[in-house]
């Protein structure tokens, strides 16, 4: 049986040294089939044994590869969570119960912003980002703003000493979103974008008013689109993450890059009322409207062909209604007892 113990030293040594997708091919090692060839000429007081052996042997090579197989598998599984407050080798009864508060966890803006984005993302929208600093063409220029019109004062802007803007409202990634995705409508595809994201304001603050707060866009150009579409996409967003059909009011109003533009309010619930005024019933979310054919012609895309809606809102506005909240300045505040509700 010296013949099966050498083999067996020998398959292991080559076993080791086999790159890890090649472990598997020791099952077909010529050493097994030698083996195997030598049993007809074994004398028949040992054959039997001899031939158990052998299988033995070649279930024990066969066991060295199931074992490495599920050990690798359990070594990909093991996720590196570079945030976890241990070793991530600690065995599992070993390790804290619960992650100390002091570990901290998401703002309730990073939270709401997923999952308003998962909202628009099941309809179909793609997300995009803005940008902390901007030019004076996409936050005004590209949107149908006139030279040196009293709107542009409007939005009280941060403006760096080289004529550089901090972006006032998400609408500035209108224009690049329009052009950069044009191609989609040859294709007879629509454009279908949102951008939730941070926006600058040398504003005074208050209980609903911050200098430095989110919004989120929402673009969408087809041929065909119309306000039907635009307040039907509202609703249904506004029932989404809200979990409840909502009373909201559309009223006209004034923006340079929609027309015709309105601004979207929806029913405070009573909680959120200071008085029974008919100011006090609605809180104004933002504007939208029908996407100005100047805004659409500058982007390259024919007017005479697609129209589109766009909208923005507040999104701190939305989560305050949400919740209850009753000012805006909690958010910013790095308040613990208020972060640690969320
Ligand atoms: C705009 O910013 C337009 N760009 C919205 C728009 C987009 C219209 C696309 C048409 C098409 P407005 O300045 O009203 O509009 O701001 C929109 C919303 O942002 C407000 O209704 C409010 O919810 C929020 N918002 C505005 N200023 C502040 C502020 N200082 N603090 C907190 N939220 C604010």
């Amino acid at each position: 049986m010296k013949e099966i113990e050498q083999a067996r030293v020998q398959l292991r040594a080559r076993f080791d040294k086999l790159n890890d997708d090649d472990k598997r091919t020791i099952l077909r090692a010529p050493e097994l089939r030698d083996l195997f060839a030598m049993i007809g000429s074994i004398e028949p007081a040992s054959k039997a044994q001899f031939g158990q052996n052998i299988n033995k042997l070649k279930q024990d090579v066969a066991g060295w590869v199931d074992d490495y197989e599920s050990a690798a598998e359990s070594r990909q599984l093991k996720p590196i969570d570079i945030t976890a407050p241990w070793d991530i080798n600690t065995a599992s009864d070993k390790r804290p119960a619960s992650l100390p508060a002091a570990y901290g966890s998401q703002h309730p803006l990073t939270k709401e912003m997923q999952i308003i984005s998962d909202i628009y993302l099941r309809m179909g929208f793609e997300v995009h980002q803005s940008r902390e600093i901007d030019n004076e063409f996409n936050m005004f220029t590209s949107l149908n703003f006139p030279q040196d019109h009293p709107a542009r004062d409007d939005y009280d802007t941060f403006v760096t000493k080289d004529g550089y803007i901090a972006p006032a409202h998400t609408s500035t990634m209108q224009h690049r979103i329009i052009s950069g995705s044009r191609a989609k409508l040859e294709k007879g595809l629509p454009i279908a974008a949102i951008v939730p994201d941070r926006v600058f304001r040398n504003e005074d603050v208050d209980a609903t008013h911050e200098h430095t707060f989110y919004q989120i866009e929402g673009i969408y150009v087809d041929k065909g689109a119309n306000v039907g579409h635009l307040i039907a996409t509202l609703k249904t967003y506004m029932s989404e993450y809200y979990g409840q059909e909502l009373n909201v009011k559309i009223q006209p109003f004034y923006f340079p890059f929609t027309e015709p533009s309105f601004e979207f309010a929806i029913e405070r619930p009573a909680r959120l009322k200071k008085d029974d005024t008919e100011e006090q019933k609605w809180l104004e979310l933002g504007g939208c409207g029908m996407i100005h054919p100047n805004v659409l012609k500058q982007a390259g895309v024919d007017p005479s062909i697609y129209t589109g809606f766009a909208w923005g809102f507040g999104i701190e506005r939305m989560v305050m209604m949400k919740y209850s909240i009753e000012d805006i300045r909690h958010f910013m505040s790095g308040k613990l007892n208020f972060l640690r509700q969320f």
